[in-house]
Protein backbone atom coordinates (compact mmCIF):
# COMPACT_ATOMS: atom_id res chain seq x y z
CA UNK A 1 0.00 0.00 0.00
CA UNK A 2 1.51 3.69 -0.82
CA UNK A 3 1.47 6.23 1.42
CA UNK A 4 -0.60 9.23 0.00
CA UNK A 5 -0.33 12.25 0.52
CA UNK A 6 -3.49 14.60 -0.93
CA UNK A 7 -3.67 18.31 -1.24
CA UNK A 8 -6.87 19.93 -1.72
CA UNK A 9 -7.38 23.64 -2.71
CA UNK A 10 -10.88 25.72 -3.42
CA UNK A 11 -11.39 23.91 -7.31
CA UNK A 12 -12.80 20.96 -5.55
CA UNK A 13 -15.62 22.77 -3.40
CA UNK A 14 -16.24 24.77 -6.69
CA UNK A 15 -18.70 22.30 -7.97
CA UNK A 16 -20.38 22.05 -4.14
CA UNK A 17 -21.27 25.76 -4.83
CA UNK A 18 -18.14 27.52 -2.78
CA UNK A 19 -16.20 30.30 -5.30
CA UNK A 20 -12.64 29.79 -6.07
CA UNK A 21 -10.52 32.53 -4.59
CA UNK A 22 -9.14 33.75 -8.28
CA UNK A 23 -10.64 33.79 -10.84
CA UNK A 24 -13.97 36.35 -12.36
CA UNK A 25 -16.50 35.23 -10.17
CA UNK A 26 -13.41 35.06 -6.97
CA UNK A 27 -14.79 35.19 -3.46
CA UNK A 28 -12.84 38.44 -3.00
CA UNK A 29 -14.76 39.88 -5.65
CA UNK A 30 -15.52 43.40 -4.49
CA UNK A 31 -13.03 43.57 -1.50
CA UNK A 32 -9.10 44.37 -1.50
CA UNK A 33 -7.47 40.75 -0.42
CA UNK A 34 -5.74 43.04 1.97
CA UNK A 35 -8.83 44.21 3.64
CA UNK A 36 -10.36 40.83 4.40
CA UNK A 37 -7.37 38.49 4.24
CA UNK A 38 -4.82 40.40 6.64
CA UNK A 39 -4.38 40.86 10.18
CA UNK A 40 -3.84 44.55 9.39
CA UNK A 41 -7.26 44.52 7.60
CA UNK A 42 -8.86 43.02 10.62
CA UNK A 43 -7.28 45.51 13.03
CA UNK A 44 -8.66 48.95 10.58
CA UNK A 45 -12.38 47.22 10.24
CA UNK A 46 -13.12 44.28 12.31
CA UNK A 47 -16.79 45.33 11.32
CA UNK A 48 -16.10 44.49 7.66
CA UNK A 49 -13.91 41.36 8.13
CA UNK A 50 -16.55 39.63 10.46
CA UNK A 51 -19.26 40.55 8.14
CA UNK A 52 -17.10 38.84 5.48
CA UNK A 53 -16.67 35.65 7.14
CA UNK A 54 -20.21 35.44 8.68
CA UNK A 55 -21.65 35.86 4.70
CA UNK A 56 -19.13 32.79 4.22
CA UNK A 57 -19.98 30.97 7.49
CA UNK A 58 -23.84 31.28 6.61
CA UNK A 59 -23.32 30.12 2.76
CA UNK A 60 -21.65 26.45 4.63
CA UNK A 61 -25.15 25.83 5.89
CA UNK A 62 -26.21 25.69 2.41
CA UNK A 63 -23.76 23.20 0.46
CA UNK A 64 -22.91 19.47 0.71
CA UNK A 65 -19.93 17.53 -0.06
CA UNK A 66 -19.46 16.52 -3.81
CA UNK A 67 -17.92 13.22 -4.96
CA UNK A 68 -14.93 14.44 -5.68
CA UNK A 69 -14.74 14.98 -1.11
CA UNK A 70 -16.81 11.86 -1.45
CA UNK A 71 -13.51 10.03 -3.54
CA UNK A 72 -11.00 10.86 -0.99
CA UNK A 73 -13.00 9.73 2.21
CA UNK A 74 -13.17 5.93 0.46
CA UNK A 75 -9.62 6.38 -0.21
CA UNK A 76 -8.91 7.02 3.83
CA UNK A 77 -10.90 4.61 4.36
CA UNK A 78 -9.11 1.61 2.57
CA UNK A 79 -5.78 3.30 3.16
CA UNK A 80 -6.24 4.37 6.91
CA UNK A 81 -3.29 6.04 8.36
CA UNK A 82 -1.16 5.71 5.02
CA UNK A 83 -3.15 8.82 3.57
CA UNK A 84 -3.17 11.90 4.86
CA UNK A 85 -5.24 14.89 3.44
CA UNK A 86 -3.82 18.32 3.79
CA UNK A 87 -6.52 21.02 2.93
CA UNK A 88 -6.22 24.94 2.42
CA UNK A 89 -9.25 24.98 1.95
CA UNK A 90 -11.75 26.41 5.15
CA UNK A 91 -14.68 25.12 4.61
CA UNK A 92 -16.01 21.89 6.21
CA UNK A 93 -17.15 19.67 3.26
CA UNK A 94 -13.62 17.00 3.63
CA UNK A 95 -15.14 16.80 7.60
CA UNK A 96 -18.46 16.33 6.27
CA UNK A 97 -17.79 13.78 3.67
CA UNK A 98 -16.23 11.23 6.17
CA UNK A 99 -12.26 12.07 5.87
CA UNK A 100 -10.70 12.23 9.69
CA UNK A 101 -6.45 12.48 8.75
CA UNK A 102 -6.92 15.92 7.82
CA UNK A 103 -4.43 19.00 8.16
CA UNK A 104 -6.34 22.15 7.70
CA UNK A 105 -3.79 24.41 6.90
CA UNK A 106 -5.35 27.72 6.26
CA UNK A 107 -7.91 27.30 9.19
CA UNK A 108 -10.86 26.50 9.59
CA UNK A 109 -14.72 29.02 8.81
CA UNK A 110 -16.43 27.19 12.06
CA UNK A 111 -13.64 28.13 14.61
CA UNK A 112 -13.31 31.04 16.14
CA UNK A 113 -10.49 32.20 18.06
CA UNK A 114 -9.43 34.31 21.27
CA UNK A 115 -6.94 37.35 19.92
CA UNK A 116 -5.75 37.27 23.79
CA UNK A 117 -5.64 33.73 25.19
CA UNK A 118 -5.74 32.05 21.62
CA UNK A 119 -9.18 30.26 23.19
CA UNK A 120 -10.59 27.93 20.06
CA UNK A 121 -14.79 27.84 19.81
CA UNK A 122 -16.63 26.02 17.49
CA UNK A 123 -18.64 28.70 16.34
CA UNK A 124 -21.22 27.81 13.29
CA UNK A 125 -23.48 30.83 13.09
CA UNK A 126 -22.77 34.90 12.99
CA UNK A 127 -20.43 36.78 15.04
CA UNK A 128 -21.33 40.35 16.72
CA UNK A 129 -19.49 41.95 13.64
CA UNK A 130 -18.26 44.60 16.37
CA UNK A 131 -16.42 41.75 18.34
CA UNK A 132 -12.85 42.26 19.04
CA UNK A 133 -12.24 39.59 21.24
CA UNK A 134 -12.81 37.06 18.93
CA UNK A 135 -11.25 36.58 15.09
CA UNK A 136 -12.50 34.17 12.51
CA UNK A 137 -9.63 31.19 13.34
CA UNK A 138 -8.26 31.28 9.35
CA UNK A 139 -4.74 31.93 8.14
CA UNK A 140 -4.43 35.11 6.44
CA UNK A 141 -1.49 36.63 4.39
CA UNK A 142 1.58 37.07 6.58
CA UNK A 143 0.82 34.30 9.48
CA UNK A 144 1.62 31.00 10.18
CA UNK A 145 0.36 27.96 8.58
CA UNK A 146 -1.32 25.47 10.44
CA UNK A 147 0.49 21.84 11.17
CA UNK A 148 3.09 22.39 8.92
CA UNK A 149 5.27 19.89 11.06
CA UNK A 150 3.26 16.75 10.52
CA UNK A 151 2.66 18.08 6.78
CA UNK A 152 6.63 18.26 6.38
CA UNK A 153 6.24 14.42 7.93
CA UNK A 154 3.94 13.22 5.60
CA UNK A 155 5.50 14.68 2.34
CA UNK A 156 9.07 13.12 3.70
CA UNK A 157 7.26 9.32 3.86
CA UNK A 158 4.93 10.11 0.67
CA UNK A 159 5.08 7.44 -2.41
CA UNK A 160 2.35 9.32 -4.11
CA UNK A 161 1.20 13.70 -3.81
CA UNK A 162 -1.92 14.37 -5.15
CA UNK A 163 -2.83 18.30 -5.63
CA UNK A 164 -6.84 18.78 -6.41
CA UNK A 165 -8.21 22.32 -7.38
CA UNK A 166 -5.42 24.52 -6.47
CA UNK A 167 -4.05 27.51 -8.29
CA UNK A 168 -0.26 26.83 -6.76
CA UNK A 169 -0.21 30.46 -5.91
CA UNK A 170 0.31 30.45 -2.82
CA UNK A 171 3.37 29.67 -0.13
CA UNK A 172 4.03 27.56 1.21
CA UNK A 173 1.38 24.96 0.11
CA UNK A 174 2.94 25.81 -3.33
CA UNK A 175 6.21 23.99 -2.53
CA UNK A 176 4.86 20.83 -1.70
CA UNK A 177 4.37 18.47 -4.84
CA UNK A 178 8.61 19.61 -5.20
CA UNK A 179 9.26 18.68 -1.64
CA UNK A 180 7.17 15.59 -2.25
CA UNK A 181 9.21 14.64 -5.52
CA UNK A 182 12.43 15.39 -4.15
CA UNK A 183 11.69 12.87 -1.30
CA UNK A 184 11.15 10.24 -4.22
CA UNK A 185 6.75 10.36 -4.91
CA UNK A 186 5.27 10.24 -7.93
CA UNK A 187 3.05 13.93 -8.47
CA UNK A 188 -0.17 14.38 -9.99
CA UNK A 189 -2.22 17.07 -10.70
CA UNK A 190 -5.78 17.59 -10.86
CA UNK A 191 -7.67 20.96 -12.32
CA UNK A 192 -9.48 22.20 -15.00
CA UNK A 193 -6.59 23.83 -16.56
CA UNK A 194 -2.93 23.17 -15.28
CA UNK A 195 -1.20 25.29 -12.93
CA UNK A 196 2.30 26.46 -13.81
CA UNK A 197 3.96 23.86 -11.18
CA UNK A 198 5.53 20.86 -11.92
CA UNK A 199 3.91 17.46 -11.89
CA UNK A 200 4.76 13.86 -13.35
CA UNK A 201 1.29 13.47 -14.25
CA UNK A 202 -1.80 16.08 -14.96
CA UNK A 203 -5.27 15.24 -14.92
CA UNK A 204 -7.29 17.39 -16.70
CA UNK A 205 -11.26 18.02 -15.47
CA UNK A 206 -13.16 18.67 -13.21
CA UNK A 207 -12.61 17.32 -9.64
CA UNK A 208 -15.85 15.54 -9.42
CA UNK A 209 -15.01 13.72 -12.56
CA UNK A 210 -11.20 13.06 -12.11
CA UNK A 211 -10.83 12.38 -8.37
CA UNK A 212 -13.41 9.59 -8.14
CA UNK A 213 -11.29 7.75 -11.31
CA UNK A 214 -8.38 8.38 -9.94
CA UNK A 215 -9.52 6.69 -6.47
CA UNK A 216 -10.51 4.14 -8.24
CA UNK A 217 -7.65 3.38 -10.15
CA UNK A 218 -5.65 3.76 -6.99
CA UNK A 219 -7.94 0.92 -4.85
CA UNK A 220 -8.08 -1.54 -8.00
CA UNK A 221 -3.93 -1.39 -7.91
CA UNK A 222 -3.47 -1.76 -4.44
C1 LIG B 1 -10.95 23.40 -10.31
C2 LIG B 1 -12.34 23.40 -10.42
C3 LIG B 1 -12.97 22.14 -10.53
C4 LIG B 1 -11.70 25.46 -10.25
N1 LIG B 1 -12.23 21.03 -10.53
N2 LIG B 1 -10.24 22.30 -10.33
C5 LIG B 1 4.86 38.98 -0.54
C6 LIG B 1 4.27 39.76 0.45
C7 LIG B 1 3.66 39.16 1.58
C8 LIG B 1 3.62 37.76 1.71
C9 LIG B 1 4.19 37.00 0.70
C10 LIG B 1 4.82 37.61 -0.40
N3 LIG B 1 5.28 36.62 -1.21
C11 LIG B 1 4.97 35.42 -0.66
C12 LIG B 1 4.30 35.64 0.50
C13 LIG B 1 3.76 34.56 1.40
C14 LIG B 1 2.25 34.46 1.23
C15 LIG B 1 1.94 34.18 -0.25
O1 LIG B 1 2.01 33.07 -0.72
N4 LIG B 1 1.57 35.22 -1.00
C16 LIG B 1 1.41 35.10 -2.45
C17 LIG B 1 -0.09 35.06 -2.83
C18 LIG B 1 2.13 36.25 -3.07
N5 LIG B 1 1.85 33.37 2.08
C19 LIG B 1 1.55 33.57 3.36
O2 LIG B 1 1.53 34.68 3.84
C20 LIG B 1 1.28 32.35 4.18
N6 LIG B 1 2.01 32.37 5.38
C21 LIG B 1 3.34 32.40 5.40
O3 LIG B 1 4.01 32.37 4.39
O4 LIG B 1 3.86 32.45 6.66
C22 LIG B 1 5.25 32.63 6.84
C23 LIG B 1 5.48 32.81 8.31
C24 LIG B 1 6.39 32.00 8.95
C25 LIG B 1 6.62 32.16 10.31
C26 LIG B 1 5.91 33.13 11.02
C27 LIG B 1 4.98 33.92 10.40
C28 LIG B 1 4.77 33.76 9.02
C29 LIG B 1 -0.18 32.29 4.60
C30 LIG B 1 -1.09 32.12 3.42
C31 LIG B 1 -2.54 32.19 3.89
C32 LIG B 1 -3.49 32.09 2.73
N7 LIG B 1 -4.82 32.26 3.19
C33 LIG B 1 -5.90 32.24 2.22
C34 LIG B 1 -7.12 32.97 2.81
C35 LIG B 1 -7.83 32.14 3.90
C36 LIG B 1 -8.96 32.87 4.51
C37 LIG B 1 -10.08 33.19 3.57
O5 LIG B 1 -10.77 32.27 3.14
O6 LIG B 1 -10.32 34.36 3.25
O7 LIG B 1 -6.21 30.91 1.84
S1 LIG B 1 -5.44 32.99 0.68
C38 LIG B 1 -6.39 31.94 -0.33
O8 LIG B 1 -5.52 31.30 -1.28
C39 LIG B 1 -6.95 30.86 0.61
C40 LIG B 1 -6.64 29.61 -0.19
O9 LIG B 1 -6.57 28.50 0.67
C41 LIG B 1 -5.36 29.92 -0.90
C42 LIG B 1 -5.10 29.08 -2.11
O10 LIG B 1 -6.04 29.32 -3.12
P1 LIG B 1 -6.56 28.12 -4.01
O11 LIG B 1 -7.32 27.16 -3.21
O12 LIG B 1 -5.42 27.59 -4.82
O13 LIG B 1 -7.64 28.87 -4.94
P2 LIG B 1 -7.47 29.59 -6.35
O14 LIG B 1 -8.71 30.37 -6.59
O15 LIG B 1 -6.18 30.31 -6.45
O16 LIG B 1 -7.39 28.38 -7.40
C43 LIG B 1 -8.48 27.52 -7.66
C44 LIG B 1 -8.01 26.42 -8.59
O17 LIG B 1 -9.07 25.47 -8.73
C45 LIG B 1 -7.68 26.94 -10.01
O18 LIG B 1 -6.44 26.39 -10.39
C46 LIG B 1 -8.82 26.39 -10.87
O19 LIG B 1 -8.43 26.10 -12.20
C47 LIG B 1 -9.22 25.14 -10.10
N8 LIG B 1 -10.60 24.70 -10.29
N9 LIG B 1 -12.82 24.67 -10.43
C48 LIG B 1 -10.90 21.12 -10.48
N10 LIG B 1 -14.34 22.04 -10.66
Amino acid sequence: MPNVVVLTGSGISAESGLSTFRGPDGLWEGHRVQDVATPEGFAANPVLVHRFYNRLRRRLHEVEPNAAHHALAKLEAALGHQMHLVTQNIDDLHQRAGSTQITAMHGELNTIRNIATGQLLSWTHDVVETDQQWRPHVVWFGERTIGLETVAEKLAQADLFVAIGTSGTVYPANQFAAIAKAAGATTVEINLKPSELAFDQTWIGPATEQVPALVDALLKDS
